[in-house]
């Protein structure tokens, strides 16, 4: 009889394993090494591994929200080529909303209906801060208790520079208007390499963390993101968790690592086809579980990913499904996936994983 061959395990997962076990750090070079893994034996156990992290950080819970999108314009400044969204005066899909007509957009939903309000938009100097005190009295005039997660890091530096003041300020006075946390959006890849062709003209990678930590030391908790599966390259991803996890250590103000699966249409870069570098999507999750070690949530959207995909997510570090996404818009412009999602659905999906679903907004989930 044949004998069959005994496999040799990879050194380099026997060593991960080890340091996993024992709470140790990954290097970044250590990282890489793991997104460069391509044999199913050895994917298999880092998704065992990343799923252990998981429970050990946040057990069987799987939080998510009902977030209710509102873009007062998608008016931008820039044009980055990755984005669907944006557009400029005259285009047939460009639109500029008053505080009034976003507060009238709230009241038609039924309040049960959502628990927080993700408020983003393009850089647009009539989208000042009179616009965003306007915005935010009224919404807290509806309910006290919707808790605002608004404006990216890129656009608190718009705000600061059209007014002249300080980072501080603009978010001190966000803060007394009602503010309740900053989303993670704005970060695309955090690489002074790729970032200025990705998004030109946006703040660089150092000034886009530090109004975090500044966000972060005057009491606001945030979330941060990376969008991948396009031009970048691993060592590109190992960079940007490198900043990530060099900021949290110092301020622990990131709630939520969400890694967004760029999607390609209707936008220069989709257009680009062969210059798509498609990664292992939930590698990409596995991987950041493990070199995050100090950020508490990992969000796979559902609806950049697809469902089946966010769900499986779930057993590779993912420990939030995101949310019911109502009037979503910037995924929705690059072909996201697009489902009537609501609350009950959610706990429905959460349960079928075997699962705990507990519904949180973005202000209520532990650090
Ligand atoms: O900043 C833009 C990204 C972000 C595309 O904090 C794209 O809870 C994929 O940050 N394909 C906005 N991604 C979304 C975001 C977010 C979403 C949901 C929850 C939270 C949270 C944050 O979407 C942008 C940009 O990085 N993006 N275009 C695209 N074609």
């Amino acid at each position: 009889m044949r004998k069959r061959p005994v496999k040799k395990k990879n050194d380099h997962l026997k060593h991960v394993t080890y340091k996993i076990q024992h709470d140790v750090r990954l290097t970044k070079e250590e990282g890489l090494k793991l997104l460069e893994i391509k044999n199913p034996d050895e994917l298999l156990e880092i998704k065992e591994l990343a799923d252990h992290v998981r429970k050990k950080k946040t057990g069987e819970t799987v939080y998510f929200a009902s977030t209710l999108f509102l873009y007062p314009t998608n008016l931008c400044e820039l044009s980055c080529p990755f984005c669907s969204f944006y557009a400029k005066p005259g285009w047939k899909k460009a639109w500029f909303s008053t505080p009034l007509d976003i507060e009238k957009k709230i009241r038609s939903f039924p309040s049960d209906t959502f628990n927080e309000v993700h408020i983003v938009g393009g850089l647009w100097r009539e989208c000042d801060l009179n616009y965003y005190q306007e915005l935010f009295t009224r919404i807290k005039g509806i309910d006290e208790k919707i808790h605002i997660k608004a404006l990216t890091a890129v656009e608190y530096d718009f705000l600061a520079k059209l007014h002249g003041i300080s980072i501080e300020n603009v978010l001190e006075k966000m803060i007394s208007w009602g503010l309740g946390s900053l989303p993670g959006g704005g970060a695309e890849i955090l690489d002074e390499e790729i970032r200025p062709k990705l998004a030109p003209g946006k703040i660089t990678s150092d000034e886009f963390l530090n109004i975090h930590k500044i966000a972060h030391k005057i009491g606001l908790r945030s979330n941060i993101s990376m969008l991948f599966n396009h031009v970048e390259t691993n060592e590109h991803i190992m960079n940007h968790l490198q900043m990530i996890r060099d900021c949290q250590d110092e301020t622990k103000g990131f709630k939520t690592f969400i890694p967004l699966k760029f999607g390609e249409e209707d936008n220069a870069l989709g257009r680009q086809k062969k210059r798509l570098n498609k990664k292992n999507v939930p590698l990409i999750f596995g991987v950041a579980r493990l070199f995050l070690d100090n950020i508490k949530h990992i969000k796979a959207l559902w609806n950049y990913l697809g469902v089946y995909e966010a769900l499986e997510i779930l057993d590779w570090g993912a420990n939030d499904l995101s949310s019911t996404n109502h009037e979503e818009k910037v995924i929705d412009m690059a072909g996201g996936y697009k489902i009537n999602m609501d609350r009950e659905m959610m706990g429905k999906l959460i349960l079928h994983k075997k699962r705990i679903p507990q519904y949180a907004h973005s202000g209520e989930l532990p650090c």
